[in-house]
């Protein structure tokens, strides 16, 4: 069977999401650590964009975190993950957490490169956007639908990590109790600790480079 290399960086929540959802559906792959400084040609080559996560095997390449996701659990998903009658509303909560309350978090995390922006009034917009429903769900339930996990968990998790990563007593602070529950759950699950394994930086032999 064709190799699946996965060209990765530990603290992306992009690629974490892509490697939970690999690793949860027993999918065998090689992951490639690259340094976002100088990735690799080989990457490269087949996804000029020059993001990670991206997925090769053999002549299917795959270079966005949620397409990934989707296609691992479309190999096999054996907890259902992926409900067909939430597709739509997973899809949902993915779309406003990759678009506008990304767009949040980096204004957040890096308020040099946004001198436009105020700080206060970013973490504002960001807890109104994401945070507030988030709670609001997760004092019902314990994931976000329902009883179970779902991949919209696992797609948005990694993300409100790098919330609370960019000023943690800030995050201590905010009155999130089902947010911090269900953050920490995942933060401590042995998928999530599987796939938060160290690799040495890949550099591609002089085969890769052809
Ligand atoms: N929409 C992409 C976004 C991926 C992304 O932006 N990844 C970041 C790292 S977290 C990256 O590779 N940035 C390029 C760079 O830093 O040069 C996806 O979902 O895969």
């Amino acid at each position: 069977m064709t190799q699946t290399i996965l060209y990765s960086y530990r603290r992306c929540p992009y690629a974490m999401r892509a490697r939970m959802a690999l690793a949860y559906a027993g999918i065998d792959v090689e992951i490639r650590e690259i340094s976002l400084r100088e990735k690799p040609s080989s990457m490269l080559a087949i996804s000029p964009k020059g993001t990670v996560p991206v997925l090769r095997q053999g002549t299917l390449v795959i270079d966005e975190s949620y397409l990934i996701m989707r296609w691992a659990l479309s190999q096999s998903d054996p907890d259902e993950w992926l409900k067909k009658e939430l597709e739509a509303s997973i899809d949902q909560w993915v779309a406003r957490n990759d678009g506008p309350f990304k767009k949040l978090l980096d204004q957040y995390k890096y308020p040099d490169r946004f001198p436009e922006t105020n700080l206060s009034d970013t973490l504002s917009k960001a807890i109104e956007l994401q945070l507030n429903p988030l709670e609001t769900q997760l004092k019902q339930t314990p994931y976000i639908f329902g009883e179970k996990i779902s991949l919209a968990d696992i797609a948005i998790f990694p993300f409100i990590r790098q919330f609370m990563m960019v000023d943690v007593a800030k995050f201590d602070q905010l009155d999130f109790v089902a947010v911090k529950r269900w953050l920490n759950e995942h933060l401590e699950s042995a998928l999530f600790l599987k796939i938060m394994t160290r690799y040495p930086t890949w550099e591609d032999s002089g085969l890769e480079k052809k």
